[in-house]
């Protein structure tokens, strides 16, 4: 054999025998430990670790610690993190699609919203986010938001005059709250608790699990049941990290996510129920609101507004509205 020959045949010998490097993928979640998201995610991470035999190494990074939910989406997609729990809130100001699942009332209910995520609908905000460098695995449930404030119970539209409510970080939740009467400002969640208590802002909204783990029910004593929010939350890996990922671990991850999205749901029903006797047993006044149809009513501007501003997306307005 001539040298050289021998040189690449010991050259590709050790590429072979060299184990592959590990990726350690780093995930963002906004949740603490014990709640249903973060205890999913965990799942997905080990069952990820697990079946590729470490060549993939997910690790979830819990609260917020690699920083807000909108710096993150950016993170994400740019590939400076792997992957994240995002609610869709904040992702409609990025990938204006999504902005459709924020529309107040627009999901009959829970499972209304599961048949329209889980279906050719579903797929369609999934191409969405991909063109904008995000591939959603799999759907959370983040359950439906209602209002809270320290200062009395919101049993119709005008008793929203005059708070002040803290809202995601999205344009279309200040002309929500606009349209009822009270005032909204965008906020970061991790600064809520603190403006509640302070004064700064009178209100929030969010659903049992989210009120009760931020501990914002221990200051905001009126919780009142509106639903006016069913927004679905994705595990997003980052198009960056997927494209990077060999078919078959992709298959793998994308069982994973599967998997972990029903251990949500599973779980997330459980914990919305605990939640809520939680709060009332720390004195938290829940009301029904008395007339719901009044606070729907009070949306058709909201709606004029924003197919008036993307009229390409009336039709997917009307397929969500029209799915049974
Ligand atoms: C929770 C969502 C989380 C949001 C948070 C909020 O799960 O993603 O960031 O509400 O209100 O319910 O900011």
């Amino acid at each position: 054999m001539k040298i050289a020959t021998v040189a690449l045949c010991g050259a590709l010998a050790a590429l072979i025998a060299a184990p592959v490097a590990a990726k350690d993928w780093r995930g963002w979640n906004i949740h603490p430990e014990g709640y249903p998201n973060t205890i999913a995610l965990e799942d997905f991470a080990k069952e990820v670790a697990e079946k590729t035999d470490g060549r993939i190494k997910p690790t979830v990074y819990n609260n917020a610690v690699l920083g807000d939910q909108p710096d993150a989406i950016e993170q994400v997609r740019n590939g400076g993190l792997d992957f994240a729990n995002f609610n869709m809130g904040p992702m409609g100001q990025i990938v204006p699609e999504t902005n459709v699942l924020s529309l107040p009332f627009i999901f009959k209910d829970v499972e209304h919203m599961h048949r329209v995520m889980d279906g050719p609908i579903g797929q369609e905000f999934s191409d969405a986010l991909s063109s904008a460098g995000l591939v959603a695995l799999s759907w959370f449930d983040s359950g439906s938001r209602s209002f809270y404030n320290t200062k009395h119970p919101i049993e119709t539209p005008a008793d929203m005059k005059g708070l002040k409510f803290r809202v995601m970080n999205n344009d279309l939740y200040v002309n929500m709250v606009d349209a009822l009467g009270g005032n909204a400002t965008p906020m970061a969640y991790s600064e809520v608790y603190q403006s509640l208590k302070t004064g700064v802002i009178d209100g929030a909204e969010n659903n049992y699990p989210s009120f009760d783990s931020s501990n914002h029910y221990e200051v905001a004593k009126y919780y009142s049941v509106t639903n006016h929010l069913i927004i679905p939350e994705c595990i997003c890996i980052s198009k960056a990290t997927w494209d990077a990922t060999p078919e078959a671990d992709q298959e793998i991850v994308k069982t994973a996510a599967i998997n972990a999205a029903k251990e949500q749901r599973a779980l997330w029903a459980k914990r919305s129920e605990a939640s809520k006797e939680e709060v009332e047993a720390a004195g938290v006044k829940v009301n029904q609101v008395k007339d719901p149809a009044a606070f729907q009513a009070a949306m058709k501007p909201v709606y004029a507004n924003f197919l008036a501003e993307n009229p390409e997306l009336k039709p997917l307005v009307e397929a969500i509205q029209t799915t049974e």
